[in-house]
């Protein structure tokens, strides 16, 4: 009874491991490239909503900015999963994989720029709302610059 029960908790373990392997792998590297263009579409477009605001080109709606950020500083958690190795192509520069750390460097940035932004825009301070989408802007500058196919 006692060593059925270890192999039952070792097969879970070995069932897990398995499923959290899966979970972050893509099967064709067309899935990883597809995976995280979709990411950064829905998080540009939520992104250029709040921009739109920034800009003064549509009016501040504290809801509207709040519900943006707050998908945009959770889809920025998203993405790196589907850069693993041999998932070149896409719009993606082969430096990712060669100068990975800074890639992961220029990664972080972004997302603490993007949790900031979203902190403004939950505490509904259009000033503190600007500033920090500038410096979240910027992140995402940098790294099309360094790591984004023109
Ligand atoms: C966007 C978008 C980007 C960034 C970048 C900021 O809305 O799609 O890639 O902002 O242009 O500099």
């Amino acid at each position: 009874m006692k060593l059925q029960k270890i192999i039952l908790a070792a097969t879970a373990s070995v069932l897990a491991l398995g499923t959290s392997i899966a979970f972050a792998q893509f099967q064709k590297s067309e899935d990883a490239i597809k995976y995280r263009q979709s990411v950064f579409t829905v998080m540009s477009t939520s992104f250029a909503r709040i921009g739109a605001v920034v800009k003064g080109e549509a009016p501040y709606n504290k809801d509207e900015v709040a519900k943006n950020a707050a998908i945009v500083a959770m889809l920025s958690t998203l993405p790196w999963q589907a850069f693993g190795p041999g998932t070149e192509g896409g719009k993606a520069q082969p430096e990712i994989w060669s100068e990975n750390a800074k890639f992961k460097g220029a990664g972080d940035k972004m997302q603490l720029a993007v949790a900031s932004l979203n902190t403004a825009a939950q505490s509904g301070d259009l000033e503190s709302i600007k500033k920090a989408f500038a410096a979240a802007g910027q992140t995402c500058k940098t790294c099309h610059d360094d790591f984004k196919k023109k």
